[in-house]
């Protein structure tokens, strides 16, 4: 067999947090769980998720025939302190913090390349022949998390995240399936005990019971993987959260001590101002926060709602491009703005809104009028009665004449 500490050490050497191993045997109970939920309707939104697409990603087999072990990988996220919009004056999204650097396939994916070929390099040399390799990362057909706790990287924490020691859930995760025969390491015994804040936390209640999400109530889902209106009863329970949410992580004790172990959180688990520097500073050698995933500057961590509804196609391009925020396209992003900038209470929001009532796409137009028919005033009354002569799309007018409906007779 090979030395497996070789392997590993190759993937610490190309910027991996962690990495463990696994056989490829099939992930029965995954699939079974898997197969479940898609019957009871937790996968629903996401047409591409299916039965025969559990079937393939639970038989690592059916990637790669010879397929004997899967290398696990992680890399973390975690790099600065959120910042607090409290004080802001004016209104303020919230992006998940996956997103406020660079797109994590674009940074993983070249990595994964370059170890599949020193793996082929380093088994023409050691056995005379080259390893055959399969990638992963999110979008393959492969049960990420399912793997990264059978190697033993973490464990499931009750929001679904897998959750580790050291870095709490704030890591991305990606593996390589492989014919050569690897010495497998052991799942982890740890597990969530008794707690269940992030269950309580959801403002959506995305999480009826423990290791259950139901997708379509998901913050995330709803920002970032819904093409189409969000559900009316929903958007008030959406907050500022513009793309991705990190509630239920950000809640979990254990990602908490993640965040104090790189001093981004005091101990009464107030956020503290961190710069990258400081981190480096305090942290052991082992670890260096990915500066690819720190905060860019043209995207930030908690944007100013308002430009955001000014933006055009070739703008949100521009200054979306390296970013996973661009999964939304502009009229996903604008119609999360306009139910951020509704739930804000804020009426400095209410000319951007009026505007956006001519945005050219329907589905902004629809959000921006339910969000003034939730901030109310006079303005917002007038501009949705002009706005309901003019529409000609049906979904839209639907929405003004709800929108209207909410305001008291005067
Ligand atoms: C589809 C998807 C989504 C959907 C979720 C749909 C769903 N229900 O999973 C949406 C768009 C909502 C989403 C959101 C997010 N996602 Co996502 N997503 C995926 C994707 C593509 C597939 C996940 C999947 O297979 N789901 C099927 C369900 C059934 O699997 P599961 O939730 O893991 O279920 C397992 C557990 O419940 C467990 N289980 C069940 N019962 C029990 C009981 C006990 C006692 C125990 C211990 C376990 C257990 O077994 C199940 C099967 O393995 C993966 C990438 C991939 N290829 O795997 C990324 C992935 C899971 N997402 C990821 C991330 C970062 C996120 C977000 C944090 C992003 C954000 N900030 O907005 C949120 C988190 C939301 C949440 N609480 O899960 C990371 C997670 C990393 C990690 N540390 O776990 C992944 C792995 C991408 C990556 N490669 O890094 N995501």
């Amino acid at each position: 067999m090979l030395n497996t500490h070789i392997i590993k050490e190759y993937a610490y050497e190309l910027g991996f947090d962690t990495v463990h191993i696994t056989t490829a045997e099939a992930f029965s109970e995954a699939k079974n769980i898997i197969q479940e939920r898609i019957a009871r309707g937790l996968m629903d939104g996401l047409p591409w998720f299916t039965e025969e697409r559990a079937e393939v990603s639970c038989h690592p087999d059916a990637l790669l025939p010879e397929a004997k072990s899967i290398i696990a990988l992680g890399m973390v996220y975690l790099t600065e302190q959120p910042e607090d919009d409290r004080e802001a004056t004016e209104p303020r999204g919230r992006i998940a913090r996956y997103a406020w650097g660079d797109d994590y396939h674009d940074i993983i994916k070249p990595r994964l390349k370059r170890f599949s070929e020193w793996l082929q390099e380093y088994t023409r040399t050691e056995l005379g022949s080259e390893a055959e390799t399969r990638l992963f990362v999110d979008t393959g057909r492969m049960v990420d998390r399912a793997v990264a706790q059978r190697a033993g990287l973490g464990w499931y924490g009750k929001n679904t995240n897998i959750l580790t020691k050291g870095w709490g859930s704030w890591l991305f995760l990606a593996e390589i399936v492989t014919n050569l025969p690897l010495e497998p390491d052991e799942p982890l015994k740890a597990n969530c005990g008794n707690c269940e804040i992030c269950l309580h936390a959801c403002p959506t209640q995305a999480l009826p019971n423990p290791y259950e999400l139901d997708n379509q109530r998901c913050i995330s889902f709803l920002t970032i993987e819904l093409r189409g209106s969000i559900p009316l009863e929903l958007r008030p329970l959406m907050g500022n959260n513009i793309f991705g949410c990190d509630i239920c992580q950000e809640v979990c004790p254990i990602n908490k001590l993640a965040e104090r172990r790189l001093g981004l959180r005091d101990k009464q688990g107030t956020a503290q101002f961190v710069t990258l520097a400081e981190i480096n500073r305090r942290t052991q050698p082992t670890f260096q926060p990915h500066k690819e995933f720190l905060k860019r500057p043209a995207v930030g961590s908690i944007p100013e709602l308002i430009p955001l509804l000014a933006l055009s196609e070739e703008e949100f391009r521009d200054r979306f491009r390296h970013s996973p925020i661009k999964r939304t396209k502009r009229r996903g992003l604008l119609r999360n703005v306009c139910v951020a900038l509704g739930n804000s209470g804020d009426l400095q929001a209410v000319p951007a809104l009026v505007g956006a009532l001519h945005d050219q796409e329907a589905l902004v137009r629809g959000h921006a009028a339910w969000a003034l028919g939730r901030l109310q005033g006079q303005e917002a009354h007038a501009a949705l009665q002009v706005a309901l002569l003019e529409e000609k799309d049906d979904e839209v007018t639907q929405e003004i004449r709800y929108a209207l409906s909410t305001f008291s007779e005067t």
